[in-house]
């Protein structure tokens, strides 16, 4: 018996030696690699691979899979610990994380400048420090990308324009609040379901950046008209449940962090240098895209000003002056 339990307690340790010599950890992706947001994440599983000696291996997870395709989900399901880790969009962790609707208020920020200088200042700092406060280890930024607005019915110029257009928003209610501002209809939908919604004209129109639109091809489903209306933008966060990251030795926190770091950069980079491109296949396939001036922006940015209103109260004051601080300078 004695030999036998000691052959029983061997084969325990051996394999618990072998688990913690070849770790896995699934990565939680709205996006596939097809798109710089799944690409920002197979960079981050790259980068850790090569540095760590293939010691740790990051699986990424796309179109929400680990949770049937419902991204407001994502950050739940990571703080629960059935998701390891994400790279995931400020809009769809916003339902449980308030103060990231930070970034979806319309018409804060107008160009990259403004939004390097929310996530890498102050305001970051505190957007963060919401995220670990509900037991989550935020890493590094990433993005998605200023969101453009199409439709299949009409070149969309003024609020007046949105009027009745049936809209499919993301996550976040304050998309209801922003769309419903502009008097056009909204309807609360995952990705997952917007392509199908959009091809049998169930709605008129979605909102995406540049990267996607042109990536999964929306032009192809009856979106004959783009605004660029620049209205939000939506960076993405690298970030690990706390219970794996306690776990972790601190060398390997440090390899994770920087590699998250370094792929963030290098998408933000490789996905805002493509746009110019994007933009100009987009107008081949015959998509109209409007462009507004000045005074035409401004509508919108007065027509949506009391969502700042309704929100901010939610936001938080400390971080919303930070934001408006590092904007204005
Ligand atoms: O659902 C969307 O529109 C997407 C893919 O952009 C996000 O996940 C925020």
């Amino acid at each position: 018996l004695t030999r036998c339990l000691t052959a029983l307690a061997a084969a325990a340790a051996l394999s618990a030696s072998f688990a913690a010599s070849a770790r896995e950890y699934s990565v939680s992706t709205v996006l596939s690699d097809a798109f710089p947001w799944g690409q920002a994440a197979q960079k981050w599983a790259d980068l850790v691979e090569e540095r760590s000696n293939g010691e740790i291996t990051l699986r990424v997870y796309p179109n929400a899979q680990l949770v049937a395709g419902d991204q407001t989900k994502e950050f739940s399901a990571m703080r629960s610990g059935l998701i390891d880790m994400a790279v995931g969009s400020t809009i769809n962790w916003s339902p449980q994380v308030p103060e990231l609707n930070l970034f979806n208020l319309p018409f804060l920020m107008a160009d990259n400048a403004d939004l390097d200088a929310v996530t890498q200042g102050e305001a970051g700092k505190l957007a963060f420090a919401a995220i670990k406060k509900r037991g989550i280890v935020p890493l590094a930024w990433a993005e998605n990308g200023f969101r453009e607005l199409s439709n299949s019915a009409k070149p969309v110029q003024t609020p007046a324009d949105l009027a009745g257009l049936k809209i499919r928003v993301v996550g976040s209610p304050l998309f209801q609040d922003t769309f419903n501002a502009l008097g056009a209809n909204p309807t609360q939908m995952s990705w997952a379901d917007a392509k199908p919604a959009l091809t049998t004209g169930a709605v008129d129109g979605q909102e995406n950046p540049l990267s996607v639109f042109d990536v999964a091809r929306i032009d192809q489903v009856g979106q004959k008209y783009l605004t660029l209306w620049h209205y939000m933008a939506d960076p993405l966060i690298f970030a690990v449940n706390q219970r794996v990251w306690k776990k972790l030795p601190e060398a390997d926190r440090e390899l994770l962090r920087q590699a998250a770091i370094d792929a963030g950069k290098w998408e933000i980079e490789m996905s805002r240098s493509a746009e110019v491109k994007r933009l100009a296949d987009i107008r081949e396939r015959g998509v109209e895209v409007i462009e507004l001036t000045d005074e035409q922006r401004q509508a919108f940015v007065e027509a949506t000003r009391s969502v700042h209103e309704t929100w901010a109260p939610k936001i938080g004051t400390e971080l919303l002056d930070a934001a408006r601080t590092a904007i204005a300078e």
